[in-house]
């Protein structure tokens, strides 16, 4: 069997920016790793870290953005290891590739480092053990410069140690560094060297000296939050159902901008676990029944609408679209309706009988919203689950209004 290829990725990552992710994007696909693992640095054994520096969890959480964005678009399993931050004192990469070789002994490590790193790799602590441990992979930012030093340094670790390296170009690198970004950010600049939702999670932390007013933000900063607050694997949703929520509202005369901030936010409380959506219902006083006090995917639905008035400003028409979108409820208004099918029918949702509510929800709001309702009751029922008391409600209330699904319309 061939040995497993992990990609070890280590830096201070404050923040994790463009340039990271290009870098490991090229590695992987280079070196054909089985994995990446990034390593946020407790404090880095050849620099203090400035003044202000995020805490190693802000790191690490935006770091697990960077990972979960690679894996989603490239398909190869990325993750991000505290080893280093849980570690006492400073980081040397030789405790860490020792460490890594004990939980995978039979694996190929190759780590990663800028030609900035590597062109001082044989002053670092211990580099016979980093060397006979792992492979590097030196990344240079653009082809040719500094490559006679890049080659120089190569064959020197090669002969004194042995080593095996392998350096590359990432194409398309943004030349700019972490350090550049800091200040950009300070003067309300540099989103465009980040992910957005790297970016979301600095605003929403006020990290490295920015100031957004959460409760007045514009529609690319709202989605940049939105995202941070999610796995990035539910990001292709939340985009789907907000295009989704605008083309509706345009259809049937709704403010396209409350739309799509209802679309932006509806799920961004999706990925807490009972405990903290219980926590934050009795924070912002959301009453809940008995059904919602033991189902957690209901909750996000009320979490979120109150995320969305107390964080984010929203207004009552928003909130209350994000409130209902998972249940629905009698007497809807056409902004809440429009969240409730956008979510069913965005583009990346695929089941059977999509296209026809997809159809539906152009020519009929109501029939589209009782499609939905009664499509989430039979597969309540054929699940085994309890049906939300709002759900049967919703259907009700259409029914009494003479709606009816296509097919007994006919009859
Ligand atoms: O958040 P999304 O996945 O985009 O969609 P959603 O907000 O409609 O949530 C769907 C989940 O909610 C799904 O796991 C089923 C659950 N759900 C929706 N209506 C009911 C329900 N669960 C119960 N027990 N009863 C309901 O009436
Ligand atoms: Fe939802
Ligand atoms: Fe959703």
């Amino acid at each position: 069997m061939l040995a497993l290829k992990i990609g070890i990725y280590g830096g201070t990552f404050s923040p994790p920016h463009l340039g990271h992710l290009a870098a490991a994007r090229a590695a992987a696909k280079r070196l054909e790793l089985d994995r990446v693992l990034f390593i946020p640095a407790a404090i880095p054994p050849h620099k203090a870290l400035p003044e202000g520096t995020p805490s190693g969890e802000h790191r690490t959480a935006m770091t697990e953005i960077m990972a979960q964005t690679l894996e989603v678009e490239s398909g190869i399993p990325a993750g991000v290891s505290d080893m280093e931050l849980k570690r006492s004192g400073k980081s040397y990469t030789a405790h860490t590739l020792a460490q890594l070789r004990e939980e995978y002994p039979e694996a190929e490590l190759w780590f990663l480092m800028g030609t900035d790193m590597f062109l001082t790799l044989h002053q670092w602590y211990d580099p016979a053990s980093i060397l006979a441990t792992a492979k590097i992979c030196a990344l240079a930012r653009n082809a040719g410069e500094g490559a006679d030093s890049l080659e120089g340094q190569k064959r020197r670790l090669e002969e004194t140690f042995g080593a095996e390296i392998v350096t590359m170009t990432v194409p398309d690198l943004v030349d700019i560094s972490s350090s550049e970004i800091r200040a950009l950010l300070a003067e309300g600049g540099g989103r465009e060297y980040l992910l957005s939702p790297v970016y979301g999670w600095i605003l929403r932390h006020g990290l490295y000296g920015t100031h957004a007013d959460l409760k007045h933000l514009d529609l690319p900063d709202l989605r940049a939050c939105s995202w941070s607050m999610v796995h990035q694997k539910r990001v292709p949703h939340i985009r789907g159902c907000e295009e989704e929520a605008a083309r509706l509202a345009l259809r049937w005369g709704e403010n396209e901008t409350e739309a799509r901030r209802a679309g932006i936010l509806h799920d961004c409380t999706k990925y807490l676990e009972l405990e903290p959506q219980l926590e934050l219902c009795r924070r912002y006083g959301v009453e809940l029944d008995e059904l919602e006090r033991v189902a957690v995917k209901l909750l996000h639905s009320k979490t979120g609408a109150s995320i969305a008035r107390y964080v984010y400003g929203e207004n009552d028409r928003v909130c209350s679209a994000i409130c209902w979108h998972t249940t629905a409820k009698e007497n809807m208004t056409t902004l809440e309706k429009i969240l409730y099918v956008a979510d069913y029918i965005e583009p990346n949702r695929d089941f059977e009988g999509v296209e026809r509510l997809r159809k539906l929800a152009y020519e009929d709001l109501d029939r589209a919203l009782l499609l939905g309702v009664e499509t989430t009751i039979q597969e309540m029922k054929d699940r085994r689950l309890p049906i939300h008391r709002k759900t049967l409600l919703a259907r009700d209330w259409l029914r009494s209004r003479g709606v009816r699904t296509e097919e007994e319309g006919h009859v």
